[in-house]
């Protein structure tokens, strides 16, 4: 049987798992989580199978969301399982990519940089010549009113730090109700189109680049650097404010920037050990 690929990627706790529990007809089994909590839930790539009438199949792909709450997983882990995924999956020939699904939730009152970090590693995984095969979809429109939804619908519509980019690539924007109905015609729009090869799988596969070497693992090291680059500022002020409180034999405000400075510096030692794990994963995919 031919089967075809969708694969549902964006933020932690965006609905990635409930779309695809919504998608899933009555009567077809699956272990997808949704979250109950404020952390993260999905913490592997799963595939989810569904059967069509036509003897076609559709795999629909959960994955773990950037910006993950979870205790010692960082992005590159993230962006690791994906790329992981996709490549075993081309290499194995049988595969046939849809396209991705993006999730958005509609009711974030601002787009963070955590967000718009995340948009960009997405856009670079893909590449332009897959944003064809890209749906952005809207979720949690029960959050806000009508005029709201509209409004922030125009914003990520428009703005270039936001989907512009990507919807000028070809990709399109659909809102997500929670309804079976809304999922399928998503999985539709997708379904019938020609499958494609995404940027991240070509650069790996073909040019047999290493991950760090991926459009998408430099703009997450560049992503990952830049925070470093502030908190190694912040870290040189507060080494200051120390010097001159103890000058000034000011104790609290020493206490505090003490407390301060062991904050900045776990900070500091998390982001090393993400830069760390990106180098790692992509020896441990060489190694394949
Ligand atoms: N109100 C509302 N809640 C939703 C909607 N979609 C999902 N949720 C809730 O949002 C929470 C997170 O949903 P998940 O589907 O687990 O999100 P996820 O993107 O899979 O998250 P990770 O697995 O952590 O990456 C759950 O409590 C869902 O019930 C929606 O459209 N409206
Ligand atoms: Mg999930």
């Amino acid at each position: 049987m031919l089967n075809k690929t969708i694969v549902v990627l964006g933020p932690t706790g965006v609905g990635k798992s409930s779309f695809i529990r919504n998608a899933v007809p009555e009567g077809i089994s699956t272990d997808v989580q949704v979250g109950h909590h404020l952390h993260s839930e999905t913490s592997q790539v799963q595939s989810i199978h569904l059967p069509t009438q036509n003897g076609l199949g559709i795999n629909l792909v959960d994955t773990p969301g950037f910006d993950d709450s979870r205790q010692g997983v960082t992005d590159a882990d993230i962006l690791a399982m994906i790329a992981m995924f996709l490549t075993t999956q081309h290499r194995e020939g049988t595969f046939h990519l849809s396209g991705f699904i993006y999730l958005h939730r509609i009711s974030d009152t601002r787009v963070g940089g955590t967000s718009k970090r995340n948009i960009r590693i997405f856009q670079k995984l893909c590449g332009q010549d897959s944003l064809k095969n890209v749906v952005i979809v809207t979720t949690m429109w029960d959050k806000v009113t009508q005029e709201e939804g509209l409004r922030r619908e125009q914003e990520l519509m428009f703005s270039d730090n936001l989907f512009k980019p990507i919807l000028d690539g070809g990709a399109i924007l659909m809102r997500h109700d929670g309804t079976q109905q809304s999922a399928h015609d998503v999985i539709k729009h997708l379904f019938k189109l020609e499958s494609t090869v995404p940027q991240i799988v070509r650069e790996l596969v073909i040019e047999k680049r290493n991950l760090l070497d991926t459009e998408a693992g430099m703009e997450l090291q560049k992503e990952v650097r830049d925070v470093l680059q502030k908190h190694q500022r912040d870290l040189q002020r507060l080494e200051d404010e120390i010097r001159e409180a103890i000058q000034q034999r000011d104790k609290r405000t020493e206490i505090e920037a003490v407390l301060d400075r062991r904050r900045v510096e776990g900070d500091i030692a998390k982001l090393h050990g993400e830069l760390r794990k990106l180098g790692n994963s992509s020896d441990a995919m060489d190694n394949r």
